[in-house]
Parts: C-alpha cells; structure tokens; sequence
C-alpha cells in the first residue's frame, strides 16, 4: 500500500474513534489514576487504542504500534527499521474526563526512523490536522497557511504549563517567569497534541513541555517539520520519536531565543 492509502485509512480510523469518543464524552466513565491523581485514565483510553491495533493488525500486520496504553504487548522490534504507528488515544485525559473539551486523538506514522504521517484530531470541535510529509498541512479540508508570520517575542503567545514557573526539578523556572513577563501571553490548552498542532498552524507561536511521551509529540512533529518549524529537545537537541523526551517547539527565530534567553535545564 502506499503512504496515500494508508494515510486516508488513518484517516478513516480516527474519525470513526471520534465518534465514538463523542458518544462516550455523555456517559459514565470510570476513571483510574496512572502514575497519580493528576494523570488518569479512563476505560476509554483503552478501547480506543484497542480499536486501533485491531485495524492495524488487520491491515496491516508487518506494522508496529507505539501506543500510551501499551495494549499491543510482546512487541520486540528495532522501531528505525519498521513502520511503527505512534498513537495517543486521548491526549488530554484530564479534560476528557473534567471538562469533555480540548482532547484530542494523536496518530502519527514512522516509516524507518522517518516522519510520514501526522493526524491530530480535536473530537470536539470535529477539527482534524493532519499531514502526509511533502503533500502539506491541512485543517480539516483546508490546506494550513505555509508563511506563518515570524513573531518578536512581545507579541509572542506561548503554549506551556503552570508547573514549569513554580520550582521543579527540570528547568529553571526564574527564567520561565521572566518569559512569561515578556510575551504577550501564555496558555495551556491541556492537550499537548493540540498545543503543538496550534503551533504549527500559526494558533500559538511556541510551546515548552518538560516530559512528553512519543504518543504525545510524534503527529506534531511530523506537521512542524512539513511547515519548516522547529521542534527539538528543551536543550535545543535532535528529538528520538520513540522515546520520552522535553520538547521546545516555534518558528526558528523565537526557538533560537527562547532557547538562548529562557531555558536552563536543571540537570
Ligand atoms: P495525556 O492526556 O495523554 O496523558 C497535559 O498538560 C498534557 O501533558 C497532556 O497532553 C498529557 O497527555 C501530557 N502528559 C504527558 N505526560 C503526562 C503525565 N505524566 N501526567 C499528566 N500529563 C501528561
Ligand atoms: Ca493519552
């Protein structure tokens, strides 16, 4: 199959996973709590992730999957040889579960080590981003503006989250509180997927996450890259899209300087 056909079934897939997540957004859900009481996990999570390696096992059964859940187990593979699936069923559980706003279903695709496709789809407002590499960024059926504007930091809204100016043990955060004095203004969507699909259609000018897993960066990647945007590591590195990892994402200018003038990491 080709990247275009299997670009229009991810598609496919995840339009028919947002339905279901619509439907789901008026029932009862139950809610457990993963790692702790702010980072949970819903019967939904599951399911959707489940839908996914069921149709990718069935289409496709020489892919990977890369999943938040881990429901495709005994997977031993060298992810930079093979085509992996990178899917975060519900990015943003905690508005998922609080606010049935602001989520969003992350799909991305990596054939051997390299970007191909991204799809991040905002269920709510039934807005999908998505790109295959070299065929340009779309929302919905509208192609994304290409020449994104190239802000001055004063005009600049950033994308990051309230932990990252109280003390932590990742970045200093004097220097984050200098930033958001700076700018023109932050926000914190609380779907880091959708956050990075802001920026790269020129919604949000830069966004700085201090622990992403690959599930949660790996379709914003791919339409960063397509609009010549930068997203690499908080220490301005090469980002491995198979792994845990800070991200720094803008336009190159305000990435050199946010990176020069805002960030020191801690470790
Ligand atoms: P998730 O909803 O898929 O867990 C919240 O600000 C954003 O950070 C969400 O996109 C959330 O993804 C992501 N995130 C990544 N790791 C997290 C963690 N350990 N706890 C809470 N949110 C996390
Ligand atoms: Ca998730």
């Amino acid at each position: 199959m080709t990247h275009q056909e299997i670009y229009q079934l991810a598609k496919e897939w995840t339009y028919e996973a947002g339905e279901i997540l619509r439907k789901a957004v008026t029932e009862q859900l139950t809610v457990e709590y993963k790692t702790s009481a702010a980072d949970l996990v819903t019967e939904k999570d599951k399911e959707i992730e489940r839908f996914f390696a069921n149709k990718i096992n069935q289409v496709f059964p020489t892919h990977f999957l890369l999943g938040e859940e881990g429901v495709q187990k005994d997977q031993a593979y060298q992810p930079e040889e093979e085509t992996v699936w990178i899917v975060d069923p519900i990015d943003g559980t905690t508005n998922f579960v609080h606010t049935k706003a602001n989520f969003s279903i992350s799909v991305a695709v990596y054939v051997k080590g390299e970007p191909v496709i991204g799809i991040i789809y905002d269920v709510i407002k039934d807005e999908m981003f998505h790109v295959l590499v070299g065929a340009g960024l779309y929302i919905n059926d509208r192609p994304a503006e290409t020449a994104l504007a190239e802000r001055e930091i004063e005009e600049a809204l950033i994308c990051i989250n309230h932990l990252w100016l109280a003390p932590n043990p990742y970045i200093n955060e004097i220097k984050m509180q200098k930033m958001v004095g700076d700018i023109r203004g932050f926000r914190c969507i609380g779907s880091a997927a959708l956050e990075l699909a802001y920026v790269a259609t020129g919604r949000m000018d830069g966004a700085i996450f201090n622990g992403l897993g690959p599930w949660d960066y790996a379709a914003g990647y791919v339409m960063l890259k397509e609009q010549g945007l930068v997203c690499t590591t908080t220490a301005g590195d090469v980002i491995n899209p198979y792994q845990h990892s800070p991200i720094l994402a803008a336009s190159q200018a305000l990435h050199t300087k946010i990176l020069n003038d805002y960030i020191e990491l801690k470790n």
